[in-house]
């Protein structure tokens, strides 16, 4: 196998607006659901609130500076819907639309690429109180604010993601309510998930219309690399059972024009998915030119023994189930290392997935758009940050990535999450995913060995045996 990366490779490292910005009352900004979550007491440990964050609204020129000494290639980023169209309809925001035309051109000045994600989970309060992602209503206000975005961005940015993650957006956002806007109801997590998909599908044409033609479209999915416990009939099919509601819901529309028949046979106790519109899955499947691929850890379930419905084994799924119509699923932890979140470190998940939509998807290129790890990293006597597990974890992944590529993926480049430590969406300030340390307190900046690390791969375009 070879250690070398492909030329033109693109090496990145990725963030969002909520997690890392800050500046939250600033230049017209107005409440995301995060905002009104992160407030609402209980919701996220520590009380803790994206209202400062890492301050990278105004500390940007700084943190492009650490992105150039790393040497990135290309910087990932998400544009702030309440920042750039307060209400979430309307006109744009020329001070929101200013913030982002300077990061890219402060970007390109030292060049790196940058990459723009329209939507990072920060939906702008005023369409929630209107229904959110289950109102189909939503779609097309994204539609328009993603026209309104490529308009005032296009000429700067050539690689532009729709949705991050729409996964945790319906079913951690409606059905276990342990993200915004928390509320716990299966009907609407999986209205939600079809509206997120008609909105990447309008998204996707209305992005067409105004980006120059060499711009290309991705979507960040985090496809479950999901592993039934045993060969049994049983666990096969809880496999099958969270394959269907995690990955190929997403997918199947995507990249077929279709949603499968096992999924929805497995929720019609729910929904009849009348939601569906004639003509819906033909918008769903706009061509992309790459598929985002964010990765962390495998799932490993089982037929439960129970009925009751599933949860993951890491009480990621909070008090109620993110799996609607997965009765009679059990998740377990496999054995072995463990990141800080509790999710374990096992990159032959990446390479599978990598394989199997080289498989699923021919021809489409392949973007892995998130990997990384949280450890409880601390400054050392010397003030140093010595981050070993995470250099191990990259590593590992890495490999994986070269694995799949000298198995024939076309896998075109890789975004470490995270450039910074940031607020982690629940678990506020306490999981620490950085390859730079941020003391919050002051917000100073420390590369962590992990970064020196990935600037050297960066550098030599070469993994060597660890
Ligand atoms: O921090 C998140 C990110 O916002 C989306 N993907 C997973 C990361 C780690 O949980």
């Amino acid at each position: 196998m070879t250690m070398d990366f492909p030329p033109g490779f693109l090496w990145g490292a990725a963030t969002a607006a909520y997690q890392v910005e800050g500046a939250a009352r600033e230049d017209g900004r107005t409440p995301s659901i995060w905002d009104t979550f992160a407030r609402t007491p209980g919701r996220v440990l520590g009380g803790d609130t994206g209202d400062t964050a890492t301050d990278h609204y105004h500390r940007r020129h700084q943190d492009v500076g650490l992105m150039a000494e790393l040497g990135l290639g290309a910087y990932r980023f998400s544009v702030s819907w309440p920042r750039v169209q307060p209400t979430g309809r309307g006109p744009a925001s020329r001070r929101g639309l200013d913030f982002y035309r300077a990061l890219a051109d402060d970007l390109l000045a030292h060049g790196i690429a940058p990459v723009l994600t329209l939507y990072h989970w920060d939906l702008p309060q005023e369409l929630e109180s209107a229904g959110g992602w289950p109102e189909r209503e939503t779609a097309y206000r994204f539609a328009d604010y993603a026209h309104l975005v490529g308009e005032a961005l296009g000429d700067r940015v050539g690689l532009w993601t729709t949705l991050n993650e729409p996964w945790c957006s319906a079913f951690l956002g409606y059905a276990s309510g342990v993200h915004a806007p928390g509320r716990t109801d299966d009907e609407a997590a999986l209205r939600a998930a079809h509206h997120l998909n008609l909105a990447h599908g309008l998204a996707a044409r209305a992005l067409r219309a105004v980006l120059p033609a060499g711009a290309r479209l991705t979507v960040a999915l985090n496809p479950s690399a999901v592993r039934a416990r045993t060969p049994s009939p049983g666990d096969a099919d809880a496999s099958r059972r969270i394959d269907g509601l995690s990955t190929r819901i997403f997918t199947e529309p995507m990249l077929r024009g279709t949603y499968p028949a096992d999924l929805l046979a497995d929720t019609a106790a729910i929904t009849d998915w009348s939601f569906v519109r004639d003509g819906d899955t033909d918008v769903i499947k706009h061509p992309l030119d790459a598929l985002g691929i964010n990765y962390y850890a495998p799932s490993v379930v089982s037929a439960a023994t129970d009925n009751r419905p599933a949860r993951d084994a890491d009480g990621h799924g909070g008090e109620r189930s993110p799996w609607p119509g997965a009765t009679g699923v059990a998740f377990h932890q496999p054995p072995g290392k463990r990141t800080a979140m509790g999710w374990a470190v096992d990159p032959t998940g990446l390479y599978d997935l990598l394989m199997r939509f080289t498989r699923e998807a021919p021809g489409l290129p392949l973007i892995v758009t998130e990997n990384g790890a949280a450890y409880d990293d601390k400054p050392g006597a010397d003030g140093a940050v010595h981050d070993p597990e995470r250099i191990a974890y990259l590593h590992a992944h890495l490999g994986a990535v070269l694995r799949a590529l000298t198995d024939g993926a076309d896998v075109r480049g890789y975004f470490l999450w995270s450039l910074l430590d940031n607020f982690e969406w629940a678990y506020g300030y306490s999981k620490r995913f950085g390859a730079v340390y941020v003391d919050y307190a002051t917000q100073a900046r420390t590369p962590k060995s992990s970064a020196r690390w990935y600037a050297r791969v960066i550098r030599t375009g070469r993994l060597s045996p660890s």
